[in-house]
């Protein structure tokens, strides 16, 4: 038996890096799932035990336990979540400031997703050479607001060398991941990292300035730099998954010692007396973008 880590998974293949070399597995027979439930079995990340085939292919016989893993809504129409990428060091959500606009509703789900699945995230804004004076007001103002939360929030463009090479050194040796709308530059600034990729980049819609899914799996490259990175396809949103309502705010670092305040253990931080968080928010103590971000996010778990 020999051990790999999964790095690309169409659905029934599935590439093992042993870090020697890479075998094209297969996953045979149909594999228990004792978890609950997820549309895919293995994902890209994963640590996998498999013995060689006479061809020289690889069955896969067992499933090391996750570390961690980020998961989203399964699409489609499909019941349950589907598991993106697992095992990371850390996960960056990747939006542009312009071409497409920049998503806070989307970073902050992601987030909370994070907090959630204990990955460490970070936030980076690419695209840096379309800002306008008003956006890098705009982005000093989330580097200030997210840095102090313990996200770092790294700015770039495949057009600026230098914050290319400041993205690499916070991914030398690590396991990371890409995750975003599509058209954003995750391809474009792996591309930049290690330019003998060349993998394919898309365009955007002129018409409504959106990408065009030209990332369609997920797939986890191994950086000269050390390390690994997941780039994975576009996403349009970011649901959240298995979360309860008075669960929602343990994933928002600022408002963990407030709600220790709190009167009901349950508390939902919207209208009930006595509340840790809301009078931390009053006194200005939790930024009101990130407060009102919370509460949309309250919302829509009602749904
Ligand atoms: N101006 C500018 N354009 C960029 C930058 N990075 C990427 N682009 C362009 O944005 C478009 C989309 O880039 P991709 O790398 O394909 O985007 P993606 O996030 O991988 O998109 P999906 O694979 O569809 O999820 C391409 O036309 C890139 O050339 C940047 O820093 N500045
Ligand atoms: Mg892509
Ligand atoms: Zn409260």
């Amino acid at each position: 038996m020999q051990t790999g880590r999964v790095i690309e998974s169409t659905g029934s293949w599935y590439k093992v890096d042993t870090g020697n070399e890479i075998i094209n597995s297969r996953l045979p027979g149909k594999f228990r799932l004792n978890e609950k439930e997820v549309t895919n079995p293995i994902t890209v990340g994963d640590i996998v035990d498999f013995v060689i085939n006479d061809d020289g292919s690889g069955n896969i016989r067992n499933i090391h336990e996750r570390d961690n893993y980020i998961t989203r809504q399964a699409t489609h129409g499909k019941r349950g979540e589907h598991i993106l990428v697992s095992n990371l060091d850390q996960a960056f959500v990747v939006q542009s400031i312009r071409k497409p606009k920049l998503n806070e509703g989307f970073i902050n789900r992601f987030l909370v997703t994070c907090e959630a699945y204990e990955v460490p995230a970070g936030i980076i804004i690419n695209k840096m050479d379309l800002a306008k004076e008003s956006d890098l007001e705009f982005v000093e103002e989330m580097q200030h607001i997210y840095s102090s939360l313990g996200y770092p929030v790294i700015t770039c463009s495949i057009e600026d060398k230098n914050s290319i090479e400041e993205l690499k050194t916070n991914l030398t040796d690590k396991v990371s991941a890409f995750i975003g709308p599509s058209g954003v530059g995750k391809t474009s600034i792996l591309n930049a990292i290690d330019p003998e990729y060349d993998y394919k980049v898309g365009g955007i819609s002129s018409f409504s300035n959106k990408g065009k899914h030209t990332t369609t799996f997920a797939r986890l490259i191994p950086l000269s730099i050390g390390g690994y990175l997941a780039d994975t396809p576009g996403i349009r949103e970011f649901g959240l998954v298995n979360i309860e309502d008075w669960e929602l705010s343990l994933y928002f670092p600022e408002m963990i010692k407030p709600r220790e305040e709190c009167k009901f253990n349950t508390c939902t931080h919207v209208h009930e007396p006595n509340c840790g968080v809301i009078q931390a928010f009053e006194a200005g103590e939790i930024d009101a973008n990130r407060y009102h971000a919370y509460i949309n996010m309250l919302e829509s778990l009602k749904n």
